[in-house]
């Protein structure tokens, strides 16, 4: 039997990427999403190209109930999840916070946090059943260090890092790794969302210098869910080489 792969937020981007490498991999793959069409698209690629099942779940991760619905109740034949990747997130705006909109920051708490919170919960208790499994939580270096008018994304990114910490204090004694990855400046659709639909903004984030791929941090998420069972690679910083914290970057403009 194949090992089943949950990854959250398999719509685009890193998400998206993470799914393609671990359906290589040879896993079975539930993917998450809003965007219904992108999943089907994803389901039939993956399907075809690797022979793996695919499970494609459109919901939303900060609404409770339908996690519940969708995870929860989730059929006998996909429940046995061993890798659960808690991809899902997102920034918008970059204003500072005398001018924030509240509206932005509720949609990055409740996203990046509360979402990534209550996906774990039920993924963690169907693990324990199981016997043990491996959560990978996609923090980012917004969650080591803070950038002018990054306030709040930040602070959910500096929430990852404390909820890895803890959930892995939870969930060692069931057998089940808890691994984080921080990925600096990577070109997906984040900045277009962050500038909601401002293509020029966005592609000004990425001018200057080579910013990761999704795929470089997929090749980081495949190494770390495929370490032997007895190693937890528990926290990994990857960042382009023209990057050397969260607000340096090296641009030749
Ligand atoms: P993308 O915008 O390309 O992908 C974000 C994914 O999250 C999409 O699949 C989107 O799916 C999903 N998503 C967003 N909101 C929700 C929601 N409410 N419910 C369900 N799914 C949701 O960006 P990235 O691939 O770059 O981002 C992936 C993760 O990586 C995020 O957690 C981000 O914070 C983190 N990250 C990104 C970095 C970067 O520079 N790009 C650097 C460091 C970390 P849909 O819209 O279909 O719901
Ligand atoms: C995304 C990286 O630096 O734009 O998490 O916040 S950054």
């Amino acid at each position: 039997m194949a090992k089943i792969a949950l990854v959250t937020g398999a719509t685009s981007g890193i998400g998206r990427a993470i799914s393609s490498i671990m359906a290589k991999e040879g896993y079975d793959i539930i993917a998450t999403g809003r965007r219904a069409s992108l999943l089907s698209e994803l389901s039939k690629e993956l399907e075809t190209k690797y022979k793996v099942r695919v499970l494609p779940l459109s919901f939303d991760v900060r609404d409770a109930s339908q996690v519940e619905h969708y995870l929860g109740k989730i059929s006998e034949k996909w429940s046995d999840i061993s890798l659960l990747v808690n991809n899902a997130g997102l920034a918008v705006g970059l204003n500072p916070v005398n001018t924030g909109v509240v509206d932005d920051w509720e949609r990055m708490v409740d996203t990046n946090i509360k979402g990534l919170l209550y996906v774990s919960r039920i993924v963690s208790s169907m693990m324990i059943k199981r016997g043990g499994g491996h959560i990978i939580n996609i923090g980012s270096i917004a969650g080591k260090g803070v950038y002018p008018n990054g306030n709040v994304y930040c602070a959910t990114k500096h929430a990852v890092d404390a909820l890895s910490k803890g959930m892995m204090m939870d969930l060692y004694t069931h057998n089940i790794r808890v691994s984080q990855i921080c990925p600096g400046a990577a070109e997906t659709e984040f900045s277009q969302v962050r500038f909601k639909g401002d293509l020029d903004k966005a592609a000004d984030v990425y001018k200057g210098f080579t910013p990761l791929s999704a795929e470089d941090i997929a090749d980081v998420v495949r190494y770390v869910a495929l370490a032997p069972p007895h190693v937890n690679i528990s926290d990994v910083v990857i960042m382009p080489t023209a990057q050397a914290s969260v607000s340096l970057i090296n641009r030749k403009v």
